[in-house]
């Protein structure tokens, strides 16, 4: 079935480009007919029309043999895990060394393998010259990095997409104040699409980050820039989530939704380095949540059109980033370190085979949460448990905040009790709870229990807030940061920021803050986490506003009270 036509670097004439890439496109992304159940994950996927991929290091690729067989043997895409970050290929001004990456993309070639090429504009492994350059010099040095290394595979029908950007976000949604933002400002990552598009306008250009998987401040922020850039024309083709996920922080049981949104913008997406690291010793108990996890993962890309494929960040416990980053943790990945197949393996099989009767079912409808232990930024709640017959066994449960339009998901519990931190003093909630199964599926929303948290009880002193548009569109605009500073002499506990929205507007999403609206009147409380601040000490908070089309007003005007 597989094309045996080799294809090497820039030898192909550009006129070729587009049929040979048509037949690659068969090869990666048409749905063949039904793979044969025991066939490799490769066929599985193609039969999906996805792609199933895995990092690749250099080192092993030539030393071992089953890495090399199983790597062939098993994906249809490859992301070289280094060998073509910018420390690998351009360790000096101008020096280039595609050694690694040529290893990389012939390996691909020979194996029918689409490539990913991971990754330009990075703050890590990017050799200091570049990080000591000033803002004209950083420029161009970006501009010509990022030609001379996409240039080198533009005719190469392997290499088909790029992370053009990497990480640029902090957790709270800021962009991260790397040397890239510090000397240039945001308009680098505007530049580097750009830069790229012109020197192959033919490859997916990618933005790639990670814990944006579940619906959050970080994710949003991601969201808002990429339709910004769409909407001037920045050459943004596809988002990139990397899924470092671990057994004990819980699944992103909204990834899913999430990529369907990004999905809306007219993106493709992919999850591109996922693993699920676990504390070490592995257990049964913790293997079989782990395939869980990347039977989730594969599902929500099977689920969504938009979602191109999955690479996992590498494939044998023999070979993985994780040991040496967390103390502790290990065993990420669907192979063992003597390249055993682990449950996992057979969960993303089974996952893109498909041919395993999926459970539609939801749990029972949980109890009415009760609370207790109610204090100024926290609360305990319970509530009788669900039961779940559909075959994939209760997961764990979402407990939400009724807030109107979308209500926001206050946290997860795997058991039937949650304690809630991170809330607002004297604030008045409406909390439910949903059930989740083994595959995703949610129940019905129990009854909701109200609960008011304590005024927080500490001092109160005089603050002030101003705000910054951050950016704007036709119909909306984000105001980020807020910044809150207290502006007596003596520590405060809790905030409160009032604000007044243009006519017409309304607000669509916060971070930071828990934000209450009355009329065009907006309310902002501190969380639990950032409403203490010392004397001058400062926090900020951001919002999402959406505006009638041609409106151009923003808000302005923020007043400041404590607590
Ligand atoms: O897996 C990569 C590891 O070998 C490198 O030492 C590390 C250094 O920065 O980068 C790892 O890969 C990262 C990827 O390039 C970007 N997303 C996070 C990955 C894990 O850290």
């Amino acid at each position: 079935m597989l094309s045996s036509t080799p294809i090497r670097p820039g030898s192909r004439p550009r006129t070729l480009a587009a049929a040979a890439l048509l037949g690659l496109l068969a090869v990666f992304f048409l749905p063949a007919g039904p793979a044969d159940a025991s066939a490799p994950l490769r066929q599985h996927a193609a039969a999906r029309g996805k792609f199933i991929g895995t990092a690749l290091a250099t080192g092993p690729l030539s030393n071992e043999t089953q890495y090399r067989n199983i790597a062939a043997t098993e994906f249809n895409q490859i992301t070289a895990e280094n060998a073509m970050k910018w420390d690998a290929t351009e360790p000096n001004q101008g020096q280039f060394n595609f050694s690694g990456a040529d290893t990389i993309v012939n390996f691909a070639t020979q194996n029918n393998q689409q490539v990913h090429g991971h990754t330009l504009v990075w703050h890590n492994q990017t050799p200091g010259w570049v990080q000591g350059l000033g803002a004209t010099a950083m420029r161009s040095a970006m501009q010509n990095h990022i030609s001379q290394v996409v240039g080198r595979y533009a005719n190469n029908a392997a290499v088909v997409s790029w992370d053009v950007v990497n990480e640029v976000f902090e957790e709270n949604g800021n962009l991260r104040s790397s040397f890239w933002y510090n000397t240039l400002g945001q308009s680098y990552i505007a530049d580097a699409f750009r830069y790229a598009r012109a020197a192959d306008p033919d490859a997916r250009l990618c933005i790639n980050d990670y814990n944006v998987e579940g619906i959050n401040a970080k994710s949003t922020a991601m969201y808002n820039l990429v339709r910004s850039l769409r909407e001037q024309n920045v050459p943004v083709d596809c988002v990139g989530f990397q899924s470092h996920l671990a057994i004990q922080y819980g699944f992103p049981s909204d990834l899913r939704q999430n990529l369907e949104r990004f999905a809306a913008l007219g993106v493709q997406v992919r999850i591109t380095e996922v693993d699920v690291r676990m504390q070490m010793p592995r257990s049964s108990s913790k293997d079989t949540t782990q395939a869980n996890y990347y039977r989730d993962v594969i599902q929500a890309c099977l689920a969504v059109n938009a979602c191109a494929g999955v690479t996992i960040w590498g494939f044998t416990d023999r070979h993985s980033w994780v040991p040496d980053t967390f103390s502790g943790e290990g065993a990420a990945l669907i192979y063992d370190e003597n390249y055993q197949q682990k449950p996992s393996y057979t969960a993303v099989h089974n996952a893109l085979d498909g041919g395993t009767p999926s459970d539609t079912t939801p749990p029972t409808t949980p109890g009415t949460p009760v609370a207790s232990n109610v204090t100024g930024s926290s609360a305990t709640l319970t509530w009788s448990a669900s039961t779940d017959s559909g075959g994939s066994g209760l997961a764990g449960y979402n407990v939400y905040r009724e807030q109107g339009t979308t209500d926001p998901q206050l946290g997860q519990s795997s058991t039937n009790s949650i304690n809630l931190t991170g809330l607002s003093a004297d604030t008045q909630y409406q909390v439910y709870v949903r059930a989740r199964d083994g595959a995703g599926n949610l129940s019905s929303p129990s009854s909701a229990v109200t609960f008011t948290t304590t005024g927080g009880g500490g001092p109160s002193g005089p603050c002030t807030a101003t705000g910054t548009v951050q950016t704007q569109w036709g119909n909306g605009y984000v105001i980020q940061p807020v910044t809150v500073t207290n502006s007596g002499s003596s520590a405060i506990n809790g905030w409160t920021v009032t604000f007044t929205l243009p006519a017409g507007h309304s607000v669509t999403g916060s971070w930071n803050a828990t934000l209450t609206t009355s009329g065009q009147t907006v309310t902002a409380k501190s969380m639990g986490y950032n409403g203490n601040l010392g004397p001058s000490a400062s926090t900020s908070f951001g919002f999402q506003v959406s505006r009638p089309n041609g409106n151009t007003q923003t808000v302005s005007g923020y007043t400041c009270a404590s607590p």
